[in-house]
C-alpha cells in the first residue's frame, strides 16, 4: 500500500515543518517508502512503457493564476483527460499572479492531500523549490506546465512550444508590421515569470541580428497579468516613448488589454501589437484593425497533456528521463527531452484569415 498512515503523517509534519525536523520525526523511512528523492535528473527507477496506466488517482492543478481565462481552458483540459483515464481532477491556486508565498502554501497542501501528481505553472522559478522537492519525497510526482521551475524540482516540463520559437516567432511578426523599423517595447506578465522571461531572453536576442538594426527595444514593462495594470503600463509606455512603433505582450492578459487600450486611442492601427493572446480575447481587435498577428497555442491542449504525462509518470511508464516515450491518449506519442522538457508542439499565428476558425 502506498499511502501508509506513517507516510501521510510524516507527509503532513513534512509539509508544515522544516525538512530536517521532518527527516528525523519520519527516520527509518526506507528507501521503498520514499519513491523518487529528486527532479528530472534524479528520478529514481527506471521507465516500463508498457506498464498498465493506473485509475483512480488524484492530480491537484496549480496554475500561476486561477481567474485569468487562458488557465481556465488548460486546466478544463487537464480535466477532461483526467476523466477518460478514470482519475480526479483538483484545481487549487491564487487569484494573483505574483502571490508566490500563495502558491508555495498550495503546493505544501497539495502534499498534506497526498495527491499522486501536480502540475503546477510557476509563478517564479526558485521560490517553489523547497516545497515541490518535498512533495517528490512524499512519492508525488511533479509536472510542470507552461511555466517551469528549476530542472531539479519536479519531474518533468510540460513546454507549450520551443521557447526558442516563440521568442524570436514574437519578434519576426513585429519586425515585418513595422516594416524592421522603429522604437519597439515588451508588455511582460510578472517580473519573476519563468516563461516570459525565457521567451523575451530569446527576442533580445532576435533582436541582434543585423535585420533589425533600425528597431531598438526600449522598454521591458510588467503588467503582472492584471488588466488593469497591463492597461495602464501600455498607456504609460505610449506617454514615455511618443514615437513607439510597436508592442510585444507575450501574455494573454497583457495583449488583450494593451488591445484594448490601443482600439480606444489615437494609437488604434498605428502602433502595432503582437504577442500571445487567445483568438477568442483578440477576435474583435483583429477585426477592428487595431492586431494583425499574433500567436499561441492550444491552452487546453497543454492541460491535457500535463494531466496525461502525470499518470503516465504515477504509472511508471516514464520518469523523466531524456529519451522516453509514452503515449499521451490521441495526442499521440512524446518523447522527453534535455532536462525533462516535454513540448506539445508548434503555436499556431492567427490574422483575419484564419481566427474565425478558433474557439478557445
Ligand atoms: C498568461 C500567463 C501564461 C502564459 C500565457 C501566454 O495567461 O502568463 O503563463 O503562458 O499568458
Amino acid at each position: 500500500m502506498r499511502k501508509s498512515s506513517i507516510r501521510r503523517a510524516c507527509a503532513a509534519l513534512a509539509a508544515v515543518t522544516s525538512l530536517a525536523l521532518a527527516a528525523t520525526a519520519c527516520g527509518g523511512t526506507t528507501k521503498n517508502d520514499v519513491k523518487d528523492e529528486g527532479g528530472s535528473s534524479a528520478s529514481a527507477g527506471k521507465a516500463d512503457p508498457n506498464a498498465e496506466l493506473k485509475k483512480g488517482l488524484t492530480v491537484g492543478f496549480l496554475p500561476k493564476q486561477v481567474n485569468n481565462p487562458y488557465f481556465t481552458s488548460a486546466d478544463k483540459g487537464g480535466e477532461a483527460a483526467l476523466k477518460e483515464l478514470g482519475s480526479s481532477y483538483k484545481e487549487v491556486g491564487p487569484s494573483s499572479a505574483t502571490d508566490t508565498s500563495s502558491q508555495v502554501s498550495y503546493v505544501n497542501t497539495l502534499t498534506q492531500q497526498q495527491v499522486d501528481a501536480m502540475a503546477v505553472s510557476a509563478q517564479d522559478p526558485g521560490a517553489l523549490c523547497t516545497a515541490l522537492k518535498q512533495a517528490m519525497k512524499n512519492g508525488i510526482k511533479v509536472v510542470t506546465y507552461d511555466s517551469d521551475t528549476k530542472a531539479d524540482c519536479r519531474n518533468a516540463f510540460v513546454s507549450q512550444a520551443s521557447a526558442e520559437d516563440l521568442g524570436r516567432t514574437e519578434v519576426q511578426l513585429l519586425a515585418e508590421q513595422i516594416g524592421y523599423k522603429g522604437e519597439i517595447a515588451i508588455l511582460s506578465a510578472a517580473q519573476t515569470a519563468t516563461n516570459q522571461n525565457t521567451w523575451i531572453e530569446f527576442m533580445k536576442d532576435e533582436l541582434k541580428d543585423p535585420k533589425y538594426k533600425d528597431m531598438k527595444l526600449v522598454k521591458v514593462a510588467y503588467g503582472n497579468d492584471d488588466a488593469q495594470a497591463s492597461f495602464q503600463q501600455t498607456q504609460g509606455l505610449l506617454q514615455e516613448y511618443p514615437k513607439l512603433k510597436g508592442i510585444i505582450s507575450p501574455t494573454t492578459v497583457g495583449i488583450k488589454a494593451a488591445a484594448q487600450y490601443l482600439s480606444g486611442s489615437k494609437y488604434k492601427g498605428k502602433v502595432k501589437l503582437t504577442g500571445l493572446g487567445t483568438p477568442n480575447d483578440m477576435r474583435k481587435y483583429v477585426k477592428n484593425g487595431t492586431v494583425e498577428a499574433f500567436e499561441l497555442w492550444d491552452p487546453a491542449k497543454l492541460g491535457e497533456l500535463a494531466a496525461r504525462t502525470s499518470v503516465a509518470l504515477v504509472s511508471g511508464q516514464i520518469t523523466g528521463k531524456e529519451g522516453e516515450t509514452f503515449k499521451a491518449g490521441d495526442m499521440g506519442t512524446y518523447t522527453i527531452g534535455k532536462d525533462g522538457v516535454i513540448s506539445l508542439g508548434k503555436p499556431t499565428v492567427f490574422d483575419k484569415k484564419n481566427i474565425d476558425q478558433f474557439n478557445f
